[in-house]
């Protein structure tokens, strides 16, 4: 049995960084090596200078990280800040104060622009609120709201007074939403009367009303309802109030609290892909210090960009990347209500020409979808605000990417791939636009003060270039996570255990090639073993999108008794070639596979199908393909599977 997974398709196109994106990057190259050696060298003054240079203080710390707990690693534990109060009122003097915070773009196309000092009267009205309502410090307040300005406005205010924020995902289920309120013991939850959604109503209200249903189950004492659709809803006397009504009475003076900078800023929960859900949390300072340098760096956020990041508040890339990262910057950032596709493909183009947006992030299932709807939704639009794009949430097709780079950025933008999870508060593998050269697939090297290295099945780093293993942390950073709510020892045992605590694993599988640059290649749960070859799925997809035909392709293991395992590959073509005949595209997608990987990973069985299951944040589900590949009855929790159709039509799928 092989230690190490085996890398089969090598992709060689590089692309220089742009010299004009050089000469004015927030990072250059030289700070790069400075920032990277002493990040090496003398990790504590590190981390200790970038706190206190880019974050306010009310009491500053003395100690940067306490490990006699390892792997509860404590950062700037004796230091004092506000979250809110750094993402908002350290941008009131001078210009910015009444610079756009959030230009807002509702799907009925209506625009809300929200200044900084707009942006601060809210948070500080609605922390009043909140207050009123019994919340205090240490407080869990549920949020589960459409993506309109107060969501944010409820998660500063939360921050504000110290409360810890839950945000649950609009798109979530009654019994999703119940399971984390019992599970953080919220207090107060802040939902809204339904959410826009492809020109229809999502009852959010009534959604709560059902996850509140048996008062013996929960803590939630009071529900702060905002107008947003005008649905008609059942509000409970003594129990929910309408946002409005709760912001009447109250003043618009709440100083900012400071906290201690290891206190909890929010727990968010994530998948998992077995299991019940984990409740991850982070903290205030660490988490705020990554979201926001990362923005720094990556993005190259500078004050005169339109910034949008298209995830939802309700994943963490929300979090880090829509709200705390860009507004800790000052940033202007550009926020959009309702579904991508809606009314036609070419929304997402027609927003960018219209509010000059700069930098856009979004992730590789988005690209792929816009790349299956054909070029010339985007070619409508003048896109020549775009200066950079980026990526998240699976490894990028290197088809896919080159669609980006070309359709959407016009040759001319960096395309930034980061690697990042729930877990890790912020990017860890990421180019940075004015020092790395991209290559396509690839989410190029860590970021100073980031330490990753790929191990084998014991534990022992693997240094060969292109051989795979486990992708791993060795040392400590500031925006990890502190934990799984409540439980841990599913912290230390979903993250640490299995090589002795000695690095933070992630779960996911890559390799390092001859340059250094890292790989993503699937998870470690969907590796498949096949003839003895261990694969990651990243690449066998790839090669399968490569196709002109292929947007996007997922491949599973099938049993073989031969083999151990065969690969069964599930399709979906472009638009234009829907009508292709089909024994014909299967006999040219395995040849395809076979010239590009080998005969190892030819795909034994070929199903086309119209739509891949997706969790609700967009990464294909190949553990119920695997079940469906199998023969075998859907038996696993589909609870963040995003659309029961497509399982339908996937069951009655012609070979
Ligand atoms: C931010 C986010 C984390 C998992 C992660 C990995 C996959 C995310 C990726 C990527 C390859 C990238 N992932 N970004 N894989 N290249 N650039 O997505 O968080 O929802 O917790 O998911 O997503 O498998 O382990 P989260």
């Amino acid at each position: 049995m092989p230690t190490s997974i085996d890398s089969a398709l090598s992709e060689t196109r590089s692309f220089p960084v742009p010299a004009h994106f050089a000469d004015q990057a927030n990072m250059d190259a030289e700070t790069f090596a400075r920032l990277t050696r002493q990040a090496t060298e003398n990790p504590e003054s590190f981390w200790g200078d970038l706190a206190r240079q880019h974050l306010d203080w009310d009491v500053p710390f003395q100690r940067v990280l306490e490990v006699d707990q390892a792997p509860f690693y404590r950062w700037f534990g004796d230091g004092q800040l506000n979250v809110a109060y750094n993402c908002v009122d350290r941008h009131l003097q001078g210009a910015t104060r009444h610079k756009a915070a959030l230009i807002w773009e509702g799907e009925d196309g209506s625009v809300r622009t929200v200044t900084y000092a707009q942006l601060h009267r809210e948070i500080s009205l609605f922390a009043n609120a909140l207050k009123h309502q019994g919340v205090q410090k240490g407080d869990r307040v549920a949020i589960y709201m459409p993506m309109v300005p107060e969501a944010i406005v409820a998660m500063l205010a939360c921050a504000r007074i110290g409360a810890i924020h839950t945000v649950v995902f609009g798109g979530f289920s009654a019994e999703a939403l119940k399971d984390r309120l019992e599970d953080t013991d919220a207090k107060v939850l802040i939902t809204a009367d339904g959410a826009w959604r492809a020109g229809k109503v999502v009852p959010l209200k009534r959604h709560a009303d059902q996850a509140l249903l048996r008062e013996h189950e929960h803590s939630v004492r009071h529900v702060i309802v905002l107008r947003r659709t005008g649905a008609d809803i059942d509000m409970q006397e003594g129990r929910d109030i309408w946002w409005e009504d709760a912001v009447a009475d109250v003043s618009a003076d709440c100083p900012a609290l400071p906290i201690q900078a290891e206190d909890t800023l929010f727990i968010l929960y994530t998948s998992g892909s077995t299991g019940k859900p984990k409740g991850v949390f982070h903290s205030s300072a660490g988490y705020l210090l990554w979201a926001m340098l990362t923005t720094r760096w990556v993005f190259d956020i500078k004050p005169e960009d339109v910034y949008w990041c298209t995830a939802d508040i309700g994943w963490i890339t929300g979090h880090s990347y829509v709200v705390y990262g860009p507004l800790a910057n000052g940033a202007t950032v550009f926020l959009y209500e309702g579904a991508p596709m809606h009314p036609q493909p070419d929304r997402f183009w027609k927003m960018i020409a219209r509010h000059g947006v700069s930098i856009l992030y979004t992730a590789p299932t988005a690209v792929r979808a816009f790349m299956k709807m054909g070029d010339e939704w985007p070619q409508r639009h003048d896109l020549s605000s775009l200066r950079l794009l980026g990526s998240v949430g699976e490894p990028m097709n290197p088809e896919a990417w080159m669609w980006y780079y070309k359709h959407i950025g016009g040759e001319r933008c960096p395309v930034a791939d980061t690697w990042w999870q729930t877990e890790t508060g912020g990017h860890m593998i990421a180019p940075l636009p004015g020092v790395t050269a991209n290559k396509p697939g690839s989410c190029a090297l860590p970021l100073p003060g980031i330490s990753a290295r790929i191990v084998n099945d014991h534990g022992a780093p693997i240094t060969a270039p292109n051989a795979g293993g486990y992708l791993v942390i060795d040392r400590p950073w500031p925006g990890m996570l502190r934990g799984v709510w409540g439980n841990p020892e599913r912290y230390v045992e979903s993250y640490w255990a299995r090589f002795d605590n000695r690095y933070y694993i992630a779960g996911d599988s890559a390799r390092r090639d001859a340059d250094g640059y890292f790989w993503v290649m699937g998870r470690i749960d969907d590796v498949l073993n096949v003839s003895g070859h261990r694969l990651g799925t990243a690449e066998v997809e790839s090669a399968l999108v490569a196709h002109p035909a292929v947007s996007e392709a997922a491949i599973v293991g099938i049993p073989h008794e031969i083999k151990g395992e065969a690969i069964c590959a599930f399709v979906v073509l472009k638009h234009q070639h829907q009508g292709d005949d089909r024994d014909e595209l299967g006999a040219a997608l395995r040849a395809q596979v076979t010239e590009l990987i080998g005969a190892i990973a030819r795909p034994d069985d070929i199903r086309f199908t119209d739509a891949l299951p997706k969790t609700r944040s967009g990464k294909i589900m190949r553990r119920l393909l695997r079940s469906i590949a199998r023969g075998e009855e859907v038996t696993q929790d589909m609870s963040t599977l995003e659309d029961e159709d497509t399982l339908q039509n996937l069951g009655t799928v012609k070979r």
